[in-house]
């Protein structure tokens, strides 16, 4: 099995479903990658000890999900210089500002690029992951050129059926 280019973290198991979206893009980009449930608040110590082993064997990328008040990322960030991409969860009872604004507003020097709240986010950081790591690798370029392009044909279908529909 490859090892892992992307690590997953995620504050709470109860993150877990919400990220599939972003499982499953790393899947069909044939990039391989691990996720674990550390917390900022929860398992200080254990997040550190983890991000050294997971920088030793090779992680690049790390996507930080955590919801409420969501310091994962930015802790993350503080202690790797490897790219850090923050994805604020939708938990109630404030539906994420909180988690987004935790995430995103980090003070200069320690940079979070954070991407949407619920919805597309999770797809998105597993995209800009991609796109990272495919600065050094031609072949996974390939594939996300193929990947917006099939995206394309898919908005060209829609349109076709819509024209159909009105005419
Ligand atoms: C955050 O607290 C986690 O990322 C999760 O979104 C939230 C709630 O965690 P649980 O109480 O469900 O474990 O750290």
């Amino acid at each position: 099995m490859s090892q892992p280019k992307v690590s997953i973290l995620m504050g709470s198991d109860s993150d877990a479903d919400r990220l599939m979206g972003c499982f499953e893009q790393l899947e069909s980009l044939g990039i391989p990658f691990e996720a674990r449930v550390r917390s900022a608040h929860r398992t200080p110590e254990a997040l550190v000890v983890y991000l050294a082993e997971a920088e030793a064997k090779g992680i690049q990328v790390f996507l930080c999900a955590a919801g409420g008040a969501a310091h994962l990322a930015g802790v993350v960030a503080s202690h790797t210089l490897k790219p850090v991409i923050g994805i604020p969860m939708d938990n109630p009872p404030l539906g994420g500002l909180d988690a987004l604004l935790a995430t995103v507003q980090m003070p200069a020097g320690i940079p979070v690029p954070t991407v949407a709240v619920g919805g597309g986010g999770p797809i998105n950081a597993a995209l800009t992951a991609a796109r990272i790591l495919a600065l050094a690798d031609p072949q996974l370029a390939e594939k996300l050129v193929l990947f917006r392009q099939s995206m394309a044909d898919k908005v060209a279908a829609k349109d076709a059926k819509l024209q159909a529909r009105l005419a």
